[in-house]
């Protein structure tokens, strides 16, 4: 092994970390719209994907790391995996090579179909660690990609010792110690990752982009592309740069084309449904100045709060959604785009029911313990929720719609209580 270079200096260079990519996956919510908003949404990962290596050889990076989940699963047909040999094609034109693990999305045991990639792209074998080294940057990358999905070893422990001199990329797709809402996909802890001896810890797994550590880098660049309300806020890769054996600059490069917010809307003051829809189209033109920058915002509006118009929000569900997509549509093409409505809300604290009203409320009450009323719900709308595709089912996030697919009728019956109330008093919109 040859010394250090001593005071001859080290190139100066920079790549992209990106992970999760997740091409096509399917985006729940989308199903009978139409509009070059939803049509936008259907292609965004793959929308993102492009952008991504358009900047990559914008950048002039010397090299494009994905760390996992390029795929979301298998694919239903090989346009996907022509896709990705059609980008990477890109990238081979402008001389940039790719460093590429599968993760628990895309394990090998789970993509039946596959192509010859081109010869710029380097998949990292699923058996054990391996080590590839790009000389004239005196560069080393050490990875392994998922066998199977479920990895419950710690992989990062037998990655290959740093090579000396080198700039040591270690290429990893795990949860680390299990963060919420994620498996524990091939645990390991910073700490450990941080001993290593390694320069960067390029991960994936996690979609969140974090920086868990600086000395040395240790990164979750999170997902190309955000896909539900879960996944809010700028996404993309990270863009790192080099200089003298060391990261001296990391950069987020913001490629996705949708954006994602949560949209509050407080009920404070809302006194009719007309209000509320002045409220919604307010506050969406609000959050397309403040988060958009530039792309489709896909907003989910939840109102939230205390109004007299509780009841008649409820009964005007459909009309309010209508309105507010009415509103996103309004400020132009892919400006806004409203995925779902959710009224949140409840009466003013001191509201005193109606004494003939709140018996007949008792009433709806005490039906839930009728069993020939509950017998008969069952017989009328269980056939009805079984023929649902599996999509629409899994795609149900109305309480009532889960309690009728859960065949809780009695949940049902307390759960139409507000809409009952809302037809008694004539608040119907
Ligand atoms: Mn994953």
């Amino acid at each position: 092994m040859l010394e250090s270079v001593g005071t001859q200096s080290l190139p100066r260079f920079r790549f992209v970390h990106a992970a999760d990519v997740h091409l096509d996956s399917p985006l729940k919510g989308l199903a009978g719209q139409d509009g070059s908003a939803a049509e936008l949404i259907r292609s965004a990962t793959r929308k993102a994907f492009e952008g991504l290596v358009t900047r990559t050889v914008e950048e002039r990076a010397a090299f494009l790391v994905i760390a996992g989940d390029l795929y979301d699963g298998d694919w239903r047909d090989y346009q996907t995996g022509l896709f990705f040999v059609r980008q990477m094609g890109r990238l081979r034109e402008a001389g940039i090579p790719a460093y590429v693990i599968y993760g628990n999305h895309d394990a090998q045991s789970k993509i039946t179909r596959s192509l010859t990639l081109p010869d710029n792209v380097t998949v990292f074998r699923t058996r054990s660690a391996e080590t590839h080294r790009i000389e004239e940057l005196d560069v080393a990358l050490h990875g392994q990609g998922y066998r199977e999905r479920d990895i419950d070893e710690n992989l990062a422990r037998s990655y290959p010792s740093p090579i000396p001199s080198a700039f040591n990329i270690g290429i990893l797709h795990t949860g680390l110690g299990g963060m919420e809402g994620h498996a524990p996909y091939a645990p390991c802890t910073l700490d450990e990752l941080r001993k290593k001896g390694y320069d960067y810890w390029a991960l994936g797994h996690i979609h969140k982009p974090e920086i868990l550590s600086t000395d040395p880098y240790v990164v979750f660049s999170g997902n190309v592309q955000g896909r539900h309300i879960r996944e809010t806020g700028p996404r993309g890769a990270m863009l790192v740069t080099v200089e003298d054996g060391a990261v001296n600059a990391l950069e987020p490069l913001h490629v996705d084309v949708v954006r994602w917010a949560l949209v509050e809307v407080g009920a404070d003051g809302i006194e009719t449904v007309s209000d509320a829809n002045d409220r919604v189209r307010t506050a969406i033109e609000q959050a397309v100045e403040e988060n958009a920058d530039g792309r489709l915002l896909a907003c989910r509006i939840e109102v939230v709060g205390r109004t007299p118009a509780h009841s008649a929000l409820l009964a005007s569900h459909e009309d309010l959604l209508a309105e507010a997509r009415a509103s996103a549509a309004g400020l132009g093409d892919d400006v806004a785009w409203v995925e779902k409505l959710i009224i949140n809300t409840d009466l003013p604290a001191n509201t005193v029911p109606d004494p003939a009203l709140a018996e007949t409320l008792g009433e709806i009450g005490l039906a839930r313990q009728d069993e020939a009323l509950l017998r008969d719900l069952k017989e009328q709308i269980a056939p009805f929720v079984g023929k649902l595709p599996a999509e629409a089912r899994d795609a149900a996030e109305s309480p009532l719609l889960r309690a009728a697919m859960d065949h809780d009728f009695g949940e049902l019956i307390e759960l139409a209580r507000p809409y009952a109330m809302a037809r008694l008093t004539g608040h119907e919109g």
